[in-house]
């Protein structure tokens, strides 16, 4: 009698990769502005552009998202894509409106495969709220063909005017500064509200960065949905980052044993005691080739795009094909370094890593962090 097909089954961001699905930039708008954001255009300023694309835009970024879909095939492994959909008309829902949705880059931000269960995130801004709907056809699928496969869908927050603190937007520098270690961003506590890009993998156990897109809220629902199944959440911080979202620019594990760090965001301190115990090694990724006021003109994201770096395995990893000082890094480190050119994606929200969601990669529950397991009493006990 034939198996049952495993499909869904992913515990971290190296084993081997099987299946993964890549974004696509069809029917993408300019992120509006909302209360949880405020695009900016880069260098001699002006307004933010509304509304859909232009054509031309579109087609660059997918022709270099095709690009590192078929890097992927050759590497032997299966690649998906979310459906497109039309994004540009106003959206208005019970508790919010908006002038119109953004795009499917960035499975990354929405989806996460933890083990066998994919959750779909709750999400932090309105123009993302419906973007779940991109993938709900691969997902049926997985469901409909993978018994094993478990589907969460967190709870959907209101995004409502309160679920926001819309003066953090105008706090000066000096402000900034001073609340570092407050973890307090744009959204408020009150709801549940995570991104999956603030979840990082390493088997049992899952970094959680507190930041504007996850807050403390959304990290307790983490951890009592996933603790009983036998994950360890582990909330983290970088109080040098005033502007944090996504923790895949700022901590990125690589192998077992190593992960790549941000030498502009340290982890707060005492917070690296867990991988040093247990003889992780944290590297510092090397000054991105492009500085932050060279990124493209309506890219929202920091320089450190350089090291969203895409594993395919434990000893190869895709970076973004202008990173030469991170590839002579990674290269030094033992890792075979694949290339492909991806600025034209950079502002659609990320690089190869946010623009990606594996969804099987060989390997199985692994403790990485034997002595590291911090209960959830002491999270409580923390405030988170
Ligand atoms: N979506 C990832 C962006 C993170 C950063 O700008 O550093």
């Amino acid at each position: 009698m034939n198996q049952p097909a495993t499909l869904v089954n992913s515990w971290n961001e190296w084993d081997p990769l099987r299946e993964i699905v890549v974004g696509i930039a069809d029917g993408a708008c300019f992120e509006p502005t909302e209360p949880g954001y405020r695009p900016e255009l880069r260098g001699s300023g002006g307004a933010f552009p509304t509304g859909p694309k232009p054509a031309e835009m579109i087609d660059r970024a997918n022709a270099q998202l095709d690009g590192l879909a078929d890097l992927l095939r050759s590497c032997g492994v299966t690649v998906r894509r979310p459906e497109p959909y039309d994004l540009s008309a106003p959206l208005r829902t019970p508790t919010f409106e908006v002038a119109n949705q953004y795009c499917v880059v960035c499975p990354r931000d929405v989806m996460i495969t933890l083990g066998n269960e994919i959750v779909e995130a709750t999400m932090s801004r309105r123009a993302r709220y419906f973007e779940y709907l991109a993938y709900r056809k691969l997902v049926y699928e997985y469901w409909d063909n993978d018994p094993g496969m478990v589907w969460t869908v967190a709870p959907k927050p209101s995004m409502a005017d309160g679920m926001y603190r819309q003066e953090f937007w105008d706090w000066p520098l000096a402000k900034r500064h001073r609340e570092m270690h407050s973890s307090e961003f744009c959204v408020t506590q009150d709801e549940v509200v995570f991104d999956a890009a603030d979840i990082s993998r390493f088997g049992r156990d899952l970094v959680v960065q507190e930041s504007m897109t996850t807050n403390r809220a959304g990290i307790r629902w983490l951890k009592r949905h996933l603790e009983p199944r036998g994950f360890r959440v582990h909330p983290v911080h970088f109080p040098l980052d005033f502007f944090p979202s996504h923790i895949d620019c700022t901590f990125v594990p690589l192998r077992p044993g190593l992960v790549l760090t941000n030498p502009e965001r340290p982890l707060r301190e005492g917070e690296e005691q867990m991988f040093l115990r247990n003889g992780w090694e944290l590297v510092e990724a090397p000054q991105p080739t492009t500085g932050n006021d060279e990124m493209p003109r309506y890219c929202q994201s920091s320089k450190w795009l350089s090291m969203n770096v895409l594993s395919v395995s434990p000893t190869q990893v895709i970076c973004e094909e202008r990173e030469a000082p991170l590839h002579e890094l990674l290269d030094k480190l033992g890792f075979e370094v694949l290339t492909v050119p991806f600025r034209d994606v950079f502002e659609y929200g990320g690089s190869l890593h946010c623009a990606t969601w594996d969804v099987n990669r060989a390997g199985t529950a692994e403790d990485y962090f034997a002595d590291g397991y911090r209960p959830l009493t002491a999270g409580r006990q923390a405030g988170v």
